[in-house]
This record gives C-alpha cells, structure tokens and sequence, in this order.
C-alpha cells in the first residue's frame, strides 16, 4: 500500500475509533455531545493520531495503540475548539465547517472544549489502567505538552504577538510550543507504547524527529495561509496577515519560509533514520507532509 492510501485506511480506522469511543450524540446532555461530535465529525486530518501510530509500528508491541492515538485528537480538537473563539483567533470556519461556536455557541463551545481535554486523560488513565507505568507515563506526556510551557503558553504568546513588535526568536517559540510540542508528543507516546518503550536513547531521537516535524508542519501551515483559497484549507485563507501574526512568511517572506520548511523536514528524516526498526511508513509520511495542499 503507498503512503497515501495507508494515511486514508488509518484515517478511517480512527474515525470509527472515535465513533465508539465519543458519548453518542443524543446522551444528555445532547447540546454538549452534540457539539463534541460536531467538531470531532467534520473532518480533520487526523495528523496526530496517524503519527503515533506510525511511530508505534517503529517498535511494535502487543499494547493497543489506537486509545492513545484518540486521546491525542480529542486534546487537539479542544485546542482548535478553543483558538476558534471570539476571544481567541475569532474564526467562523474549521474543517470546512462552522466552528464549533458558530454551529451552537459560545459557552457550549467551550465546554465542549473542556469535555474533550478532560475525555483525554480518561482514555488514558481507563485503557491503560492494566499498565500503570505506561498509563501515568502517557499521561505526563501528553499533559506537560498540553500546558502552560507547551500548546496553552505558545497560544498565549501568538495571541500577545499579534500586531506587536515579535522577533524570530519569538516566533520560534510559538512554533515550537504551538504546534511542535503536541506532535513531538503523539510521536513519543507512540514509542512509548511499543517494545522499546523504555528506552531514554529512542524516546529522545523520537521527540527530535517530533519537533522537526512540528517546525516543518507549521511552515507548510503558513505557506498555505497565503498560498491556498478557504475552500482549500477548510478554514479562513489569509487569517494571519488580517490579524497582524508573525509567521515564517511574514518574518522571512515565502522563499525563505519553503526553505526552512525543507530543512525542518530533512532534519526529521535523520532523526526518524537514526530510530531504524520499522520506520518506513514514518519516513514516507514525514516527506508527504511536505507536499500536503491543506
Ligand atoms: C486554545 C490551548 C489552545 C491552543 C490552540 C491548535 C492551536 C493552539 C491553534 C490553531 C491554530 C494553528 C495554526 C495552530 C498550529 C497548529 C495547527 C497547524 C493546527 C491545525 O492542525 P491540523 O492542520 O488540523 O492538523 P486538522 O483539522 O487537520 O486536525
């Protein structure tokens, strides 16, 4: 199977995954669930998930990787959930939908949000209660790349970078915690789940090739914010210069942002080479990342 049917066959496991898994719609109350599966439903490209579960097939084991592979898409949902808000990036479209506070509102917005950051550390700490030290290691994993010096402290400096004076310094760091921090670890947890789990040497190569990916994934990110039409994206195009963010392509213009966007994934790829085992399909999916149109 080539690198893109193998991406659409797991993106079709997830999503069944994340049927069975997400309260059904009508449970009470049906405005919340609603709005959980609203935003889990439209779409997504289920990057974080698809990453962890390549890095999990770097070093199989016989763990069940999928429930980490959703708790991660249930913490970016509510990430995305959340930027969308008034308060935030104030965006109507994501997926190529209403976001979550256009199709209902703003309060169930964010409490679908915080239902979703909440269902992660669930799955986490109900489907590996069997494994304990993988369960509470997943655990902190995923919550230091969630707080306040990773995802929450990058979103607040983007808000505070907007229309002030930011350096590439400071854009480093939002990049880094924005984006790179929840990828690099999906990657880690998927490491960790498999039969070198243990390993300080691996886990550190795979949170490295994590990062580069991250860097890599939001240069792409901000080519196409100018490059690509909202139909393409399936949300707002345009949305960082109308907000006066501090992007690759703002601070170093288009040439340089492609050019840093190769180097980041160069990077990824002699870190994903040097984990060996079966790092095939993480390889092809770091080098198609390049290329994605949305
Ligand atoms: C509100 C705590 C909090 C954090 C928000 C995720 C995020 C931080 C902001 C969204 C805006 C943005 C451009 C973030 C960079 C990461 C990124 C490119 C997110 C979008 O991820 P995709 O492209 O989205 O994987 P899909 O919809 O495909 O899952």
């Amino acid at each position: 199977m080539n690198c893109h049917d193998r991406i659409t066959s797991i993106q079709e496991e997830v999503n069944l995954a994340l049927d069975r898994r997400l309260p059904p719609p009508d449970a009470r109350p049906a405005q919340l669930h609603g709005a959980i599966r609203h935003s889990i439903e439209v779409g997504g490209k289920r990057l974080r998930p698809i990453l962890l579960l390549s890095a999990f097939e770097v070093f199989p084991s016989d763990n069940d990787p999928m429930p980490a592979a959703l708790a991660v898409e249930c913490l970016h949902t509510y990430s995305l959930i959340h930027d969308d808000l008034p308060a935030m990036d104030d965006s109507d479209l994501r997926r190529g939908a209403p976001s979550c506070h256009k199709a209902f509102d703003e309060a169930t917005a964010i409490l679908a949000g915080d239902a979703l950051l909440a269902m992660a550390f669930e799955i986490l700490s109900t489907d590996y209660m069997h494994l304990p030290s993988l369960s509470v290691g997943l655990s902190r994993v995923l919550s230091a790349a969630a707080g306040s010096h990773r995802l929450v402290g990058g979103q607040m400096e983007d808000l505070l970078s907007e229309g002030s004076e930011t350096s590439l310094e400071d854009v480093s760091y939002i990049h880094r915690n924005k984006t790179a921090a929840l990828i690099s670890s999906s990657i880690e947890m998927g490491l960790r789940l498999g039969s070198r789990g243990k390993d300080e040497d691996t886990l550190e190569l795979g949170r490295r090739a994590g990062i580069s990916i991250g860097l890599a994934f939001q240069a792409v990110d901000d080519l196409l914010d100018v490059t690509s039409s909202s139909n393409e994206l399936g949300k707002e195009a345009e949305s960082d210069q109308a907000r006066g963010k501090a992007t690759s392509v703002s601070m170093r213009g288009l040439e340089q942002a492609r050019e840093s966007a190769a180097e980041h994934t160069e990077d990824a790829i002699s870190f994903a080479r040097q984990l060996g085992g079966g790092n095939q399909f993480l390889l092809d999916l770091i080098s198609y990342l390049l290329q994605r149109k949305n």
